[in-house]
Protein backbone atom coordinates (compact mmCIF):
# COMPACT_ATOMS: atom_id res chain seq x y z
CA UNK A 1 0.00 0.00 0.00
CA UNK A 2 2.85 2.23 0.64
CA UNK A 3 4.75 1.42 -2.87
CA UNK A 4 0.86 2.12 -4.12
CA UNK A 5 0.17 5.19 -2.27
CA UNK A 6 -3.00 4.14 -1.61
CA UNK A 7 -5.22 4.86 1.93
CA UNK A 8 -5.41 1.71 4.17
CA UNK A 9 -6.13 1.40 7.82
CA UNK A 10 -3.21 -1.06 9.34
CA UNK A 11 -5.42 -3.20 12.23
CA UNK A 12 -3.11 -4.56 15.38
CA UNK A 13 -4.06 -7.82 16.67
CA UNK A 14 -1.55 -8.99 19.87
CA UNK A 15 -0.66 -12.26 19.90
CA UNK A 16 -1.58 -14.55 23.10
CA UNK A 17 -0.12 -16.44 25.60
CA UNK A 18 0.70 -19.60 23.65
CA UNK A 19 2.19 -17.35 21.18
CA UNK A 20 -0.42 -17.78 18.58
CA UNK A 21 -3.22 -15.91 16.76
CA UNK A 22 -5.63 -14.94 19.22
CA UNK A 23 -9.63 -15.77 19.10
CA UNK A 24 -10.08 -12.10 16.68
CA UNK A 25 -7.86 -13.23 14.48
CA UNK A 26 -9.35 -16.66 13.93
CA UNK A 27 -12.63 -15.19 13.59
CA UNK A 28 -11.30 -12.97 10.44
CA UNK A 29 -10.38 -16.02 8.77
CA UNK A 30 -9.73 -19.89 9.96
CA UNK A 31 -6.29 -19.81 8.40
CA UNK A 32 -5.27 -17.22 10.65
CA UNK A 33 -1.88 -16.56 8.36
CA UNK A 34 -0.24 -13.25 8.42
CA UNK A 35 -1.32 -10.99 6.39
CA UNK A 36 -5.09 -10.95 5.56
CA UNK A 37 -7.01 -8.05 4.37
CA UNK A 38 -10.51 -6.92 4.45
CA UNK A 39 -11.86 -5.04 1.61
CA UNK A 40 -15.62 -4.21 1.99
CA UNK A 41 -17.39 -7.86 2.72
CA UNK A 42 -14.47 -9.95 1.16
CA UNK A 43 -11.41 -11.45 3.64
CA UNK A 44 -8.39 -12.74 1.49
CA UNK A 45 -5.68 -14.68 3.26
CA UNK A 46 -2.57 -15.55 0.86
CA UNK A 47 0.07 -12.45 0.23
CA UNK A 48 0.62 -13.22 -3.69
CA UNK A 49 -3.54 -13.27 -4.16
CA UNK A 50 -3.52 -10.07 -1.77
CA UNK A 51 -0.62 -8.73 -3.89
CA UNK A 52 -2.53 -9.39 -6.76
CA UNK A 53 -5.79 -8.33 -5.84
CA UNK A 54 -4.87 -4.64 -4.82
CA UNK A 55 -2.66 -3.91 -7.62
CA UNK A 56 -5.15 -5.12 -10.23
CA UNK A 57 -8.06 -3.90 -8.32
CA UNK A 58 -7.28 -0.23 -7.03
CA UNK A 59 -4.03 -0.34 -9.10
CA UNK A 60 -4.79 -0.88 -12.50
CA UNK A 61 -2.29 -3.04 -12.29
CA UNK A 62 1.29 -1.01 -11.32
CA UNK A 63 3.40 -3.20 -9.53
CA UNK A 64 2.64 -6.62 -11.90
CA UNK A 65 3.48 -7.68 -15.39
CA UNK A 66 1.34 -9.09 -17.80
CA UNK A 67 1.64 -12.25 -19.53
CA UNK A 68 2.71 -10.65 -22.82
CA UNK A 69 5.27 -8.92 -21.24
CA UNK A 70 9.05 -10.62 -22.01
CA UNK A 71 9.45 -10.49 -18.53
CA UNK A 72 6.55 -12.18 -17.26
CA UNK A 73 8.14 -15.62 -16.43
CA UNK A 74 10.55 -14.24 -14.35
CA UNK A 75 8.03 -12.07 -12.24
CA UNK A 76 5.59 -15.91 -11.80
CA UNK A 77 8.61 -16.99 -10.88
CA UNK A 78 9.61 -15.18 -8.51
CA UNK A 79 5.95 -14.71 -6.99
CA UNK A 80 5.74 -18.14 -6.00
CA UNK A 81 9.10 -18.39 -4.44
CA UNK A 82 8.04 -18.31 -1.03
CA UNK A 83 5.97 -21.64 -1.66
CA UNK A 84 9.41 -23.42 -1.64
CA UNK A 85 11.09 -20.81 0.94
CA UNK A 86 8.17 -22.06 3.42
CA UNK A 87 7.98 -25.24 2.68
CA UNK A 88 11.76 -25.54 3.63
CA UNK A 89 11.30 -23.17 6.83
CA UNK A 90 8.67 -25.32 8.35
CA UNK A 91 10.33 -28.81 7.74
CA UNK A 92 12.98 -27.30 9.55
CA UNK A 93 11.52 -26.59 12.49
CA UNK A 94 9.86 -29.91 12.39
CA UNK A 95 13.05 -31.23 12.20
CA UNK A 96 14.28 -29.32 15.19
CA UNK A 97 11.13 -30.38 16.96
CA UNK A 98 12.43 -33.36 16.81
CA UNK A 99 9.26 -34.84 14.50
CA UNK A 100 11.73 -36.73 12.18
CA UNK A 101 14.06 -39.13 13.40
CA UNK A 102 16.75 -41.61 12.07
CA UNK A 103 16.95 -42.06 8.62
CA UNK A 104 13.64 -39.97 7.92
CA UNK A 105 15.77 -37.03 9.63
CA UNK A 106 18.68 -37.32 7.64
CA UNK A 107 16.75 -37.67 4.54
CA UNK A 108 14.76 -34.63 5.01
CA UNK A 109 17.96 -32.34 6.25
CA UNK A 110 19.53 -33.03 3.17
CA UNK A 111 16.86 -32.39 1.07
CA UNK A 112 16.17 -28.87 3.07
CA UNK A 113 20.21 -28.19 2.59
CA UNK A 114 20.22 -28.80 -1.02
CA UNK A 115 16.90 -27.05 -1.51
CA UNK A 116 18.33 -23.94 0.05
CA UNK A 117 21.55 -23.54 -1.24
CA UNK A 118 19.99 -24.32 -4.77
CA UNK A 119 17.22 -22.08 -4.01
CA UNK A 120 18.99 -18.90 -2.96
CA UNK A 121 22.25 -19.64 -5.18
CA UNK A 122 19.76 -18.82 -8.30
CA UNK A 123 18.18 -15.95 -6.23
CA UNK A 124 21.57 -14.59 -6.04
CA UNK A 125 22.73 -15.08 -10.01
CA UNK A 126 19.49 -13.86 -10.93
CA UNK A 127 20.39 -10.62 -9.16
CA UNK A 128 23.58 -10.31 -11.03
CA UNK A 129 21.85 -8.63 -13.73
CA UNK A 130 19.43 -6.81 -12.88
CA UNK A 131 17.85 -4.21 -9.61
CA UNK A 132 14.97 -6.25 -9.19
CA UNK A 133 13.66 -10.24 -9.82
CA UNK A 134 11.87 -8.85 -12.94
CA UNK A 135 13.89 -6.51 -14.53
CA UNK A 136 14.63 -2.76 -13.47
CA UNK A 137 11.45 -1.85 -11.76
CA UNK A 138 10.09 -3.10 -8.46
CA UNK A 139 7.21 -5.73 -8.57
CA UNK A 140 5.04 -7.62 -6.42
CA UNK A 141 7.55 -10.08 -7.17
CA UNK A 142 9.98 -8.38 -4.98
CA UNK A 143 7.79 -7.53 -2.24
CA UNK A 144 6.85 -11.26 -2.11
CA UNK A 145 10.96 -12.36 -1.85
CA UNK A 146 11.99 -9.37 0.15
CA UNK A 147 9.97 -11.37 3.55
CA UNK A 148 11.58 -14.38 3.37
CA UNK A 149 15.21 -12.34 3.20
CA UNK A 150 14.77 -9.61 5.85
CA UNK A 151 12.36 -11.35 7.94
CA UNK A 152 11.94 -14.80 7.95
CA UNK A 153 15.91 -15.12 9.22
CA UNK A 154 14.77 -13.43 12.84
CA UNK A 155 12.43 -16.68 13.19
CA UNK A 156 14.98 -19.19 12.24
CA UNK A 157 15.04 -18.95 8.34
CA UNK A 158 17.85 -19.49 6.29
CA UNK A 159 19.86 -15.78 6.74
CA UNK A 160 21.57 -14.02 3.98
CA UNK A 161 25.06 -14.07 4.70
CA UNK A 162 27.25 -14.95 1.58
CA UNK A 163 24.70 -13.93 -0.65
CA UNK A 164 26.20 -11.03 -2.32
CA UNK A 165 23.53 -9.61 -4.75
CA UNK A 166 20.97 -10.70 -2.70
CA UNK A 167 22.57 -8.45 0.30
CA UNK A 168 22.81 -5.37 -2.01
CA UNK A 169 19.22 -6.03 -3.50
CA UNK A 170 18.11 -6.24 0.17
CA UNK A 171 19.96 -2.44 0.96
CA UNK A 172 18.07 -1.01 -2.48
CA UNK A 173 15.13 -2.61 -1.22
CA UNK A 174 15.38 -0.76 2.13
CA UNK A 175 16.38 2.18 1.01
CA UNK A 176 13.12 2.89 -0.87
CA UNK A 177 10.97 5.12 1.12
CA UNK A 178 7.81 3.05 0.64
CA UNK A 179 9.86 -0.09 2.91
CA UNK A 180 11.27 2.17 5.25
CA UNK A 181 7.84 3.78 6.10
CA UNK A 182 6.26 0.27 6.29
CA UNK A 183 8.65 -1.28 8.72
CA UNK A 184 8.39 1.61 10.95
CA UNK A 185 4.81 1.53 11.38
CA UNK A 186 4.52 -2.66 10.84
CA UNK A 187 7.88 -3.88 10.66
CA UNK A 188 9.81 -6.44 13.79
CA UNK A 189 10.22 -3.06 15.81
CA UNK A 190 7.46 -1.67 15.84
CA UNK A 191 5.20 -1.05 18.43
CA UNK A 192 1.39 -1.58 18.79
CA UNK A 193 -0.22 1.94 18.38
CA UNK A 194 -1.85 3.57 21.54
CA UNK A 195 -5.25 4.75 22.18
N1 LIG B 1 1.28 -18.79 2.01
C1 LIG B 1 0.91 -17.85 3.02
C2 LIG B 1 1.78 -18.06 4.23
C3 LIG B 1 1.34 -17.19 5.37
C4 LIG B 1 2.07 -17.51 6.65
O1 LIG B 1 2.40 -18.67 6.97
N2 LIG B 1 2.30 -16.46 7.43
C5 LIG B 1 2.94 -16.61 8.72
C6 LIG B 1 3.48 -15.29 9.19
S1 LIG B 1 4.67 -14.71 8.13
C7 LIG B 1 1.91 -17.02 9.73
O2 LIG B 1 0.73 -16.72 9.57
N3 LIG B 1 2.34 -17.70 10.79
C8 LIG B 1 1.49 -18.08 11.86
C9 LIG B 1 1.78 -17.24 13.05
O3 LIG B 1 2.71 -16.42 12.96
O4 LIG B 1 1.07 -17.40 14.04
C10 LIG B 1 1.02 -16.42 2.50
O5 LIG B 1 1.86 -16.16 1.62
O6 LIG B 1 0.26 -15.55 2.96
Amino acid sequence: MEELGLPYELKWYSRGKDRLAPPAYLELHPAATAPVIEDGDKVLTESAVILEYICHRYAGGRLTVGPRDPNYTDYLYWMHFNNNVLGMFFAQNALKAGSAAGPDAERYTRLVKRRQDKYYGYLDQTLSDRPYLAGPELTCADIMVTFALTELPLFGGRPIEGLKNVAAYVDRIRERPAHAKAMTIAGPNAKPPTG
